[in-house]
């Protein structure tokens, strides 16, 4: 038994309560479940050194990478919870040590403050145990249930941007602050519909602020992303595939394959690093990108001929025939996965990847050139805004929509590319993150020289996005509602949440949300996000192209 339903595939769109649809055991479920809420406990006890002015940056970053660990398709291995678990538990009494050093006074704690698993016995029984008491200290109330659920998976979205941002010196106290108070707020019974309503809200805003942080990251440490022409069609030669979302990561791989004849290649999410001019300068051998999103790595990995490194989500339960030429770092996890922790420099030591590489037979030939175009990020769109805004007004560009998020399984997202394909001539696509696998390579031409397909980047860069939406609105001086751009969007897991609260934070109206709405959302809570911000579920395509250009 077990009930999790953070993400879009959750069984029968209600929750997994056997096993996860994800591929998730139910024990896993229940030590994830155990290290959120020890991490509930952590939390008013980091608030209270904050206070006091003990700043623990060791334990901010702890405690991001210990949440992204639990969000889909992230971590599956229960012996890597249990790690995590023991630290969450060091770090909260290294804080009130800290606390009664500096007050002198002992501190009287809330009761989760105290929580200490029993490691001689189960703690997937312990999990499920708390899980329960989770779920009945809601009461009947289904409709705060599910805000707290909503604060809970949009928690996980921010914190895993705040990793990122991290990665690449960006941080921000406010992010870490919220974070914890955000999860402390999780324990209180006395707050009202509104309040956790305006607390789901302010994630919104606290994850513009930790996508800002990482796109200063990004743009910071590799420039700003410049179109780029990307070759979807392999070259001859070993060869390396990375997958995932992170950067650093990434440039880790590239710096120690230099001189070793491997070619790099990005999958899924890291498509967009080719757009990043530093990267694509420094390392030549960074070359291409295989696959497409993250659904299909079952297939994708098997025929990769050489290593895979996997950097973040979306990771899913390995098959025999790639599991020992796939590798782990971070957060990410599967039991009997090769796994390469970092080292003191935040990087692991790739040898054992580069090894497999140069064992496996790479390549034999090269494939026909074909490319892809990425990197219209927002430093590039607002260098061409002129030409732009001088389309919109000559008729030359009728509307513009933003079709993006997370890709998934589900036969009805077919719906993303038949919607694409119908857009007409005369309109744009702005698209981010790998929901846009499913039209990627379709050539639609272009407008005065402006591509009508425009891959901005991945799924933070919906900030990129945001940035582009209120330039045009100032250049137009109207609200960013009044412009001619329609958001279609797909979500799959939790950060697709945060992104969706960051928007509805903004106030961006009429956002059209599939392929379905989250499970965790009741139907009063549905009712009040539909009437205040007009969202709402995807039709058809035919219907809602109709309905977004009347
Ligand atoms: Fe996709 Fe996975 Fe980027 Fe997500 S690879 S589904 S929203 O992790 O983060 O878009
Ligand atoms: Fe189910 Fe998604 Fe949770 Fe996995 S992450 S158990 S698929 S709801």
């Amino acid at each position: 038994m077990m009930f999790c339903e953070q993400c879009e595939q959750t069984a029968s769109g209600q929750g997994c309560h056997q096993w996860g649809a994800c591929g998730k055991s139910p024990e896993v479920n229940a030590v994830q479940d155990l290290l959120i809420h020890l991490l509930r406990g952590l939390a008013p006890v980091a608030l209270r050194a904050r206070e006091l002015g003990i700043l623990q940056p060791e334990i901010d970053r702890f405690t991001c990478e210990a949440i992204f660990a639990t969000m889909t398709n992230v971590n599956f291995d229960e012996s890597r919870f249990t790690t995590y678990i023991r630290r969450a538990i060091a770090y909260r009494e290294q804080l009130k040590t800290q606390i009664q050093q500096l007050t002198g006074v002992a501190q009287t704690w809330p009761a989760i403050s105290y929580y200490e698993p029993d490691f001689t016995d189960s703690l997937a029984a312990q999990g499920q145990d708390l899980a329960l008491q989770f779920i009945s200290q809601s009461g009947m109330n289904i409709d705060i249930f599910s805000l707290k659920l909503t604060v809970l998976y949009g928690i996980k979205g921010v914190a895993s941007y705040a990793f990122h941002a991290q990665e690449l010196g960006q941080e921000d106290d406010r992010v870490y602050q919220f974070c914890y108070e955000a999860l402390a707020a999780l324990e209180r019974q006395d707050l009202s519909l509104q309040d956790w309503v305006k607390l789901a809200l302010r994630i919104g805003e606290i994850n513009l602020r930790t996508m800002e942080l990482l796109d200063a990251g990004h743009t910071g440490t590799f420039g700003h992303p410049i179109p780029t022409s990307v070759p979807i069609s392999p070259r001859s030669g070993k060869a390396i595939l990375v997958s995932g979302h992170d950067l650093p990561q990434l440039e880790a791989v590239l710096k120690q394959t230099v001189g070793t004849g491997i070619t790099v290649y990005t999958h899924g999410e890291l498509l967009p690093a080719h757009g990043y001019p530093r990267l694509k300068q420094t390392y030549p051998h960074l070359y291409g990108h295989y696959g497409t999103a993250w659904q299909n790595q079952t297939k994708e990995f098997a025929k990769f001929p050489g290593a895979i490194v996997m950097t973040t989500n979306c990771l899913m339960p390995p098959h025999d025939n790639y599991q020992d030429k796939l590798f782990s770092i971070g957060p990410v996890g599967y039991p009997g996965l090769n796994y390469l922790p970092n080292r003191g420099n935040g990087h692991p030591d790739f040898t054992p990847v580069i090894e497999k590489a140069l064992e496996l037979p790479g390549f034999t030939e090269t494939e026909p050139l074909r490319q892809v175009t990425t990197g219209f990020a927002r430093n590039a769109m607002l260098g061409v805004a002129d030409h732009v805004i001088a389309a919109i007004k000559a008729g030359k560009i009728r509307h513009f929509f933003l079709v993006g998020g997370c890709d998934g399984a589900k036969p009805d997202r077919n719906y993303y590319t038949e919607l694409v394909e119908k857009v007409p001539n005369d309109c744009v696509v702005l698209t981010l993150a790998c929901g846009k696998f499913r039209f990627f390579d379709k050539n639609l031409g272009e407008i005065e020289g402006i591509p009508r397909l425009l891959d901005i980047g991945q799924c933070n860069d919906a900030y990129s996005a945001i940035q582009i939406a209120i330039a045009l609105a100032n250049a137009f001086e109207v609200d960013v509602n009044q412009l001619p751009l329609s958001m279609i969007l797909s979500w799959y897991e939790q950060k697709a949440i945060a992104v969706l609260l960051t928007l509805l934070y903004l106030g961006i109206q009429d956002i059209r949300l599939g392929p379905t709405l989250p499970a965790f959302l009741s139907s009063n809570v549905l009712k009040l996000l539909s009437e205040t911000y007009h969202l709402k579920p995807i039709s058809t395509p035919d219907a809602d192209l109709a309905a977004c250009l009347a």
